[in-house]
């Protein structure tokens, strides 16, 4: 069948790449950029009428995304799961894609480009390289960056590009990290330090946070038929996405921007408690219905909230444990928000897999679950359904084999002696760069996740 391109278009994307000029650099081209902030962009494009927003995508790793869209001039459609009909719908704001590994020098003359003004960033948690307290200074990606090589880690493209440029930056982190703006700022000044040299432009150099949401799971062969049905052409870049779309922006920008506010974005002065509700109930949700899920056997995260114990859990996760931690952004009723969240897991057509969202659990956890442990504790609760969380992740790391987790080897030492229920919980509490000692000296956590990992190690 006819690949999707400029020449085999089905249905016109709302604008032609050949017509933008490239404004963005995106780091990290995974399925998510491509049904968010790819789409977002597209839409403030046709409402301003401005074109100087095209993106150059970044891989980090493979060349799978270019060699997906070079042939189809940079088009793919984003294939809309909800309750109705599935709809698709093509995106034309990518105008250029680099892959990192093969030309790392490209990507940072892309940073420095004068006619780039913003760099948007998924690279998910552990594209950081960070430890609990910062860089990690140990990594030997970090290091080998820090010797002068052409860049290959996520802090050291940006550092390389920002010290070529004259003009100033802005750096949006839309990854799912607590104050992911002010923590990248800290990750590249470190950097900096390390160098020894802070290039002038740094000072000027933006870092808004921002809080991102839609449901992307993993494009599957069954996606990409049900496009080219939809279609009439293939699309190999086709991604899937729920309808929702949320994207919460702090307005602080060190020069022009694409008018994202066009675009359905909401551009604010306080992303913390948006980001705040969004972590600790949609995310660490979403953990714990993996986790759970994925012992019981379910393969989707839809399954798994139909299981009318998990769903209840879910339901207790929230208004029990986290609810109370959380300062709701001005209009937004946080119980709504909770059952919405819950109508959008159990959307049937997404089949986003429990492994999928099981995955990195060292990195997530901290950000997602562990603040909402600590603030319970600090307020003398005993925090039965949180802790149940992260047990499930305990146990979901003891009985998994591989463990995809960027900590897997660390991880699966520590639990591989452990017999008891106690000695897995003990062996996990003392990783430090998952546990701070708070936590770690916590009996009543202590107690709570010895209870509860005997109990699933029991019925798993
Ligand atoms: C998920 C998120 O995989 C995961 O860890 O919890 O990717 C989630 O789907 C998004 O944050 C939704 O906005």
């Amino acid at each position: 069948m006819t690949r999707l391109s400029l020449t085999h278009l089905p249905v016109a994307p709302a604008v032609d790449p050949r017509q933008l000029s490239v404004g963005v650099v995106h780091l990290g081209l995974g399925a998510f950029h491509r049904a968010h902030q790819a789409v977002v962009t597209e839409r403030a494009a046709v409402a301003s009428g401005d074109t100087r927003w095209g993106i150059t995508g970044v891989s980090q790793r493979s060349a799978t995304v270019r060699d997906q869209l070079a042939p189809q001039d940079g088009l793919y459609g984003v294939l809309e799961r909800g309750l109705g009909d599935p709809s698709i719908q093509v995106i034309g704001s990518i105008r250029e894609v680099l892959t990192a590994p093969e030309d790392p020098e490209a990507v940072v003359a892309r940073i420095a480009d004068p006619g780039v003004s913003v760099v948007t960033l998924t690279v998910t948690e552990k594209g950081y390289r960070a430890t609990g307290a910062g860089l990690d200074l140990n990594d030997p990606e970090i290091q080998a960056d820090l010797t002068g090589r052409p860049p290959r880690t996520v802090v050291g493209q940006l550092a390389a590009g920002l010290a070529r440029r004259v003009e100033p930056l802005t750096i949006v982190s839309c990854d799912n990290l607590v104050a992911n703006g002010p923590f990248l700022r800290k990750l590249v000044a470190e950097y900096f330090d390390a160098l020894g040299k802070v290039p002038d432009v740094f000072e000027a150099t933006r870092f808004p946070a921002s809080m991102v949401d839609r449901i992307v799971p993993a494009t599957t062969d069954a996606d990409r038929d049900e496009a080219a049905r939809l279609l009439g052409v293939r699309d190999e870049a086709v991604v899937v996405a729920e309808p929702f779309l949320q994207w919460v922006i702090e307005d602080d920008f060190a020069g022009d921007r694409p008018a994202w506010e066009l675009g359905g974005a909401v551009l604010t002065h306080d992303v913390a408690p948006w980001e705040q509700a969004k972590l600790r109930m949609l995310n660490a949700t979403h953990s714990m219905l993996a986790y759970l899920g994925a012992l019981r056997g379910y393969e989707t995260i839809a399954e798994a909230v139909r299981d009318d114990e998990l769903a209840t859990l879910a339901r207790r996760l929230m208004t029990e444990d986290v609810v109370p931690t959380l300062t709701p952004p001005d209009g937004l009723d946080l119980q709504e928000y909770g059952a919405t969240v819950l109508e959008r897991f159990a959307n049937p057509a997404l089949k986003h897999r429990t492994t999928q969202v099981a995955m990195d659990g060292s990195v997530k956890l901290p950000v997602r679950m562990l603040g909402t442990v600590r603030d319970r504790l600090a307020a003398g609760a005993e925090p039965q359904v949180i802790s149940l969380a992260v047990a499930a992740w305990m146990t979901y790391v003891r009985r998994t084999d591989p463990l995809d987790d960027p900590q897997a080897d660390r991880l699966k030492t520590a639990v591989a002696g452990a017999s008891t229920p106690a000695a897995v919980v003990d062996a996990l509490l003392s990783v430090d760069s998952i546990f701070t000692p708070d936590l770690r000296d916590s009996t009543v956590f202590r107690e709570l996740l010895v209870a509860q990992v005997g109990e699933l190690l029991s019925r798993s």
